[in-house]
């Protein structure tokens, strides 16, 4: 089902300043930037300097709005690992398998993610309390 861990998402309160922290203290850089309006995040995907293409990247998420799921992780957690995100070719399939177990999703249709993808979130409640994010790349990505 899955062909690569994709991301580790990790919550911030303030995108510049973890990004600045990741840089000067472990030498990550940023290979993409974005806001998501439809997650209520500004974000950013880190890699490391020796990384091959499609290497597994760290995702910063900051809240863009109070009512987001990363403002409420923020409050009821602090900063810390929020995700684990699993690469999938088709996350339709990868869906349809995951229901036929018996796990759930959160969406009934997949959303836009990072770069044009297209994500899916599994309860963490089903899978070992880690919240599991699907990810179909963009063609081409
Ligand atoms: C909540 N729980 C978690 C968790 N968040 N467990 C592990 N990891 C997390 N991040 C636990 C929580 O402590 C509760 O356990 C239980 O799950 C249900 O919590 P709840 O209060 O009912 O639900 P909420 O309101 O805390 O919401 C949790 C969910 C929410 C997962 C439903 O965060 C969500 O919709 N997430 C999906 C969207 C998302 O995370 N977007 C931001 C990233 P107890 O207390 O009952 O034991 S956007 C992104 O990744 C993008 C754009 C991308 O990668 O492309």
């Amino acid at each position: 089902l899955v062909t690569a861990v994709d991301h580790v998402g990790i919550a911030v309160a303030d995108l510049d300043e973890a990004i600045a922290f990741q840089r000067d203290t472990f030498g990550l850089q940023v290979a993409h930037e974005e806001t998501n309006d439809d997650q209520g995040v500004r974000e950013a995907m880190l890699r490391a300097p020796g990384d091959a293409a499609g290497a597994a990247q760290i995702q910063l998420l900051a809240p863009l709005r109070e009512d987001s799921a990363i403002a409420k992780f923020l409050d009821r957690n602090g900063p810390g690992l929020q995700q684990l995100a699993y690469r999938v070719t088709d996350v339709e399939a990868a869906m349809a398998a995951l229901r036929a177990k018996g796990v759930r999703l959160l969406y009934e249709e997949p959303r836009r993610g990072t770069a044009d993808s297209r994500i899916n979130f599994v309860h963490p409640k089903d899978v070992g309390g880690v919240l599991v994010e699907l990810v179909e790349p963009a063609p081409g990505h």
